[in-house]
């Protein structure tokens, strides 16, 4: 399994394939905000067990496993941002908490998760319900 500062890069190597066709060094270095260099020493480990190839001169390409696994964790950022945002967490915070609990729920919490955003996602009615009782817990904290 690879550790949480792996899954990050690969999902943001997946991304920027997915978007650009091509992820350079520079561009996982700026998006992710850190030095080149840690990103070189990186995707070499990410090489070593097999996720991508890398060479130097020609970039990367995600192998089959990297790929996969690149698109769970895109997709587990996508359902936990979803999850949110109708559990009505504030936008703001929606983001920083993803990236703060994603690689530390099992894939069986995330299945779960996934069922609940398709609960609600099935009925408006039921977000409906769920605002009636967070718009009720309001009004009781504006009243303490
Ligand atoms: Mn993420």
């Amino acid at each position: 399994m690879p550790t949480p500062s792996m899954e990050d890069y690969l999902e943001r190597i997946y991304q920027l394939i997915e978007s650009k066709g091509y992820a350079r060094v520079s561009d996982i270095a700026e998006t992710l905000e850190v030095h080149p260099s840690s990103v070189t020493k990186m995707v070499q480990k990410l090489d070593k067990q097999e996720y991508l190839v890398y060479e130097k001169y020609r970039g990367l390409i995600l192998t089959a496993k990297g790929k996969k696994i690149g698109k769970r964790l895109v997709y587990r950022h996508e359902l936990l941002e979803n999850f949110m945002r109708i559990i009505g967490v504030e936008h703001e915070h929606i983001y920083t908490d993803v990236e703060g609990i994603e690689h530390h729920l099992s894939w069986d919490a995330i299945d779960r998760i996934g069922d609940i955003v398709q609960y609600f996602e099935e009925d408006p009615k039921r977000v409906e319900n769920l605002r009636e009782v967070q718009s009720k817990n309001e009004q009781e904290k504006l009243e303490d």
